[in-house]
């Protein structure tokens, strides 16, 4: 699995409970958002990356979610294109910080459209998820770059898939060829030559972790799953998560790793 020195994070800005939200759980409560991302960024550091800290930004309620904005790879940056109209310019400042990063960034264009939420990178091998954010055109384009640059990709359509935002609310890589994957979204796909990880339907949002470098950060809170992967032998950090979820935002989306 690839190893990564770095990560973007972006705090959440005072008016994060304005962004969009799909979930009835409540209206997020700042300070404690602040207080589980801070948490978050300590568990990076951990991990042995440095942190790139992005300043919070009021105009983009959303922004926090930085996974959204861009696929990063060890061979190639894509800076994508959100689906939700009031998240397209949050590439902006992105594309300002890669440049710093990378000599090139490839940019997804119009009519294209994609979050890097329906984005999975297995290995070698990109897995891309149509939904309501990713349209096939954006999903095409981004298949082109990355085949460009020598990975593989396919694309899986999950708009019938009830209930999920993006690909990666369903599915995590954990490395070792194994996937954690709902019910919902393993049900109608096949994942052929994977050992699959079964993660049952009270605790769906518990198949949003993010494996970084030797460890699996994992959200808290999910016993049954927290118990396979302990099994499976991996080194957990368990993350307080409430107040993303409350915004449907899980591990992955608070962070760009490279
Ligand atoms: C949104 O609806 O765009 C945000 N409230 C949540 C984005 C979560 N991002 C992700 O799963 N990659």
């Amino acid at each position: 699995m690839e190893m990564f020195s770095k990560a973007i994070v972006r705090a959440p800005s005072e008016n994060f409970a304005d962004g969009l939200t799909s979930v009835d759980l409540g209206v997020p409560v700042f300070e404690t958002a602040l207080v589980q991302h801070r948490s978050y960024c300590e568990a990076l550091v951990r991990c042995g990356v440095s942190l790139i800290e992005l300043n919070p930004d009021p105009n983009y309620p959303d922004s926090t979610f930085v996974e959204d904005t861009a696929i990063l790879t060890e061979k190639c940056a894509v800076i994508t294109l959100p689906g939700a109209p009031s998240r397209s310019g949050e590439i902006l400042s992105m594309s300002e910080t890669l440049a710093k990063y990378y000599d090139k960034l490839a940019s997804v264009e119009p009519p294209g459209m994609i979050d890097g939420g329906d984005v999975c990178q297995i290995d070698n091998h990109f897995l891309i998820g149509i939904s309501d954010r990713t349209n096939e055109d954006g999903a095409r384009q981004l298949s082109n770059f990355l085949n460009a640059a020598g990975f593989t990709s396919s694309h899986i359509d999950i708009r019938d898939t009830c209930g999920l935002l993006h690909l990666k609310s369903g599915i995590s890589y954990l490395g070792e060829n194994r996937l954690l994957v709902t019910n919902a979204l393993a049900g109608p796909h096949e994942f052929d030559g994977f050992e699959l990880v079964d993660v049952p339907e009270a605790e769906e949002y518990a198949a949003n972790c993010i494996r970084v470098n030797d460890y699996l950060l994992f959200a808290a809170g999910f016993s049954k799953v927290r118990n396979k992967l302990d099994t499976l032998g991996y080194n957990l950090i368990e993350l307080e998560m409430s107040e993303f979820q409350k915004m449907d935002g899980g591990l992955s989306c608070l962070s760009l790793r490279f």
